[in-house]
């Protein structure tokens, strides 16, 4: 389609957001950054599977949940500044869904659209890892804080932004999706992803599960990945478990909210949270090992 002129003017969608992190973008662009962005997924060199595993060079800026917050993601853009360091790895995570979305719509779509535009910038340092918001969004599980359901807030969202195209740039949404790692792996022994399975579950999982899971065997409702991005198991039993399923040391997750954007429920977990202004991120150095000690020393906060 190369112009409006084919629809009724009263489908037109809604005009661009005039703050200055909307991207004035209409369906075609957002459809072809997401597509982009999947693509670079695909390609992503430090790839194999669902699997991101990092050489030991340079460093890693690890980020926790980041729920909509468009001032926060620039300004972790702006502290990673991964155009200097070219050997520096940004890792994001749980874009999707404003929690406190209660009463107007959610414009989380933003975020994701910011995001995908970082990883076709700089498609082998930003690695964004699915959350279990997303993987709500990509099964139809409904996902609800104080009495909004998310998915229908973010829907609502991109309704504004996109009118009768919405449906399509969802689908653009979920193609990205389900192109996103699970997991990090560092030679260095850091694990992270978005969070860490139930104790019982933790079995299923090795380096060679994110290897070679398949598509089918993630997006389903009572799969290991399910335990993965919706646990919140922080026994020390369990953390144990998974480290050494994992080849990790430490594992670094958000998932779990924070009120210092940082929490440490155990000896391997560090929990990171990026929704709000007290966000913290960790920048870790790929090259030495690393205790969860040395980890905790390189947490900073997003400001001040
Ligand atoms: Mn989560």
């Amino acid at each position: 389609m190369s112009s409006g002129t084919a629809f009724p003017t009263f489908e037109t969608p809604a005009p661009p957001m005039t703050e200055d992190d909307a991207l004035p973008v209409g369906a075609d662009l957002a459809i072809a950054l997401m597509d982009a962005a999947t693509k670079a997924n695909i390609n992503d060199s430090c790839r194999r599977g669902y699997l991101i595993e990092l050489p030991a060079l340079g460093e890693v800026m690890v980020t926790g949940d980041l729920h909509g917050h468009t001032a926060n993601l620039r300004r972790i853009t702006q502290l990673a500044n991964l155009q200097r360091y070219r050997d520096r790895y940004l890792v994001l995570q749980e874009l999707v869904h404003e929690l406190d979305s209660i009463t107007e719509v959610c414009r989380s779509y933003r975020l994701i659209e910011m995001a995908a535009r970082l990883k076709t910038t700089f498609p082998h340092q930003v690695h964004i890892l699915l959350g279990n918001h997303e993987f709500s969004e990509l099964l139809n599980l409904e996902i609800g804080k104080r009495g909004r359901e998310l998915n229908s807030a973010f829907r609502d969202g991109v309704e504004v932004a996109y009118g009768f195209r919405s449906d399509d740039v969802i689908q653009a949404y979920h193609r990205f999706w389900r192109s996103c790692p699970l997991a990090i792996h560092t030679e260095n022994r850091l694990l992270v992803s978005h969070s860490t399975p139930r104790l019982e579950k933790a079995e299923a999982f090795s380096l060679d599960y994110f290897r070679r899971v398949t598509p089918d065997e993630i997006f389903r409702r009572e799969g290991p990945v399910f335990s993965l991005l919706w646990g919140r198991d922080y026994r020390p039993e369990a953390a144990d478990a998974f480290a050494a399923r994992l080849d990790a040391d430490v594992l670094i997750v958000g998932h779990t909210a924070c009120k210092e954007g940082l929490h440490v429920p155990n000896a391997r977990h560090v929990i990171l949270d990026c929704k709000d202004l007290d966000g913290r991120y960790a920048l870790l150095p790929l090259t030495i090992p690393l205790t969860q000690a040395d980890v905790l020393t390189r947490i900073h906060k997003l400001y001040g």
